[in-house]
């Protein structure tokens, strides 16, 4: 199957079809990987492009947004069982005053595939409870996710307030998400960057070993 079939109808926003085609690449012993790349989020990046360049808007946006998640959650139990297990628990979410949050699942299924527990707090989330969270629910990790630049800089809200609560040392904080670099996570402080789902899993595996 050609997996750029997925990334139009992705693009298109039928989400149907889109589910449909993931199961058919499955059941055709495509790579999960690949279907994910080479389908799923090559066709979010070409949305991503025409956003940025006002060829498509919001509602263009959402609609493949919806089509990417339901195609993703097929894959979900497939990650699962891939690779290396891992135990511990993270709690994720996308920072407060952003609302992206497909990063954010793609990141929290493949800590899930690790074998990680993940705790998924959503988006839009204050720093006090990412801190309340680690704390009340023994987190080794903390995960965070932005998408826009003028939300970045909540992470390193995250990150003071975990000293604030006297549970710096007992946790990792991990940041990634477009706008987010390897500098800017030096600069706050902050545990660790990676640029995408799957280092990110394989990082939080480490912290977890
Ligand atoms: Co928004 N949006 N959006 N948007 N949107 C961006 C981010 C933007 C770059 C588009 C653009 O103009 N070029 C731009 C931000 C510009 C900036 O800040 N410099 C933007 C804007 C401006 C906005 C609004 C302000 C638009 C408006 O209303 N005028 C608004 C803000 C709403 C808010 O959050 N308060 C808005 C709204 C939306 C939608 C609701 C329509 C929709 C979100 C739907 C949803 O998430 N449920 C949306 C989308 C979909 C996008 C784009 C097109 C795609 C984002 C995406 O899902 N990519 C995006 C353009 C782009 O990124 N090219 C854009 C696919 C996803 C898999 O990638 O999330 O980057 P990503 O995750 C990657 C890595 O970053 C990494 O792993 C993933 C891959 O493996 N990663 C991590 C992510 N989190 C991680 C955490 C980690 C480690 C790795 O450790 C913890």
């Amino acid at each position: 199957m050609d997996l750029d079939l997925i990334s139009t109808k992705l693009q298109a926003g039928r989400a149907k079809e889109v589910k449909a085609l993931v199961q058919q690449a499955i059941d055709e012993g495509i790579p999960v990987q690949d279907i994910l790349e080479k389908g799923l989020l090559s066709g979010m990046s070409v949305i991503g492009e025409k956003f940025k360049n006002n060829e498509v808007f919001v509602p263009e946006v959402l609609v493949a947004a919806r089509a990417m998640n339901m195609g993703a959650s097929l894959l979900k139990p497939l990650l699962a069982a891939q690779g290396v297990k891992a135990s511990g628990k993270a709690c994720i979410g996308t920072v407060k005053g952003d609302l992206h949050d497909i990063g954010k699942n793609l990141v929290r299924m493949m800590l899930e595939g690790k074998g990680l527990e993940v705790i998924d707090l959503g988006t839009d989330v204050d720093p006090e409870d990412f801190i309340r969270t680690a704390q009340e629910e023994n987190c080794q990790l903390i995960c965070c996710s932005a998408l826009l630049t003028t939300t970045m800089n909540v992470m390193a809200d995250v990150v003071k307030a975990a000293e604030k609560a006297g549970i710096r040392d007992k946790v990792k904080i991990m940041i990634g998400g477009a706008p987010v670099t390897e500098a800017f996570c030096q600069q706050i402080g902050a545990d660790a960057y990676t640029p995408d789902a799957a280092s990110a899993a394989d990082r939080a595996a480490a912290f977890c070993a």
